[in-house]
């Protein structure tokens, strides 16, 4: 996919980390495929309408450079499997994190910047390159709250902490 593409779609977000396989988040379950087989997608799933806030965009001419958002809780996403994700402590989906999103050839982040509270749409395309990418992101309007906080709905019956009320933004993802 072509990142950098300056095309005119409509915004491009991101953030991420779920390992290549869903890279950031630590998926275990799902190594980086070989390239032989980079475009055998077994399924997609398609996140819309996650709300984050851009920290990071891809700059023009410089590889490595990404655009990564902090998105909210994602209590619905799944593994590769198809089930809900479940993360080490007990929270259903993807916890609030900040991670990198490549951004499909047909959105264009210009007129997006670093701050920009966003709506943006996502597919994780299990078993395929990209592993995720942006395919919608618009920008809300300055003022517009995010809730990056976990909710915790249904603890497992060996969990008697609380973790709905941390803030996880960060790094533990737990697994995707
Ligand atoms: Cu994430």
């Amino acid at each position: 996919m072509n990142r950098h593409t300056l095309r005119a779609v409509r915004l491009g977000l991101a953030v991420a980390a779920f390992g290549l396989g869903l890279a950031g988040c630590g998926d275990r379950s799902a190594p980086a495929p070989a390239a032989a087989d980079a475009n055998k997608i077994v399924r997609d799933d398609v996140y819309e309408d996650v709300l984050g806030v851009i920290t990071n965009l891809p700059v023009a001419g410089q590889p490595g450079t990404e655009l990564k958002i902090h998105h909210e809780h994602i209590p619905g996403f799944k593994t590769k499997e198809g089930s809900i994700n479940v993360t080490a402590d007990g929270v259903p989906g993807m916890k609030s994190m900040i991670m990198p999103f490549p951004v499909d050839e047909g959105v264009d982040l210009s007129g997006f910047a670093v701050g920009d509270t966003v709506k943006f749409t996502f597919v994780v395309h299990w078993g395929g390159s990209p592993a995720w990418e942006v395919t919608r992101i618009e920008k809300l309007p300055e003022g517009t709250e995010v809730d990056f906080t976990n909710k915790v709905t249904e603890l497992p019956a060996n969990h008697t902490d609380d973790h709905a009320g941390h803030d996880h933004a960060g790094h533990d993802h737990g697994s995707p």
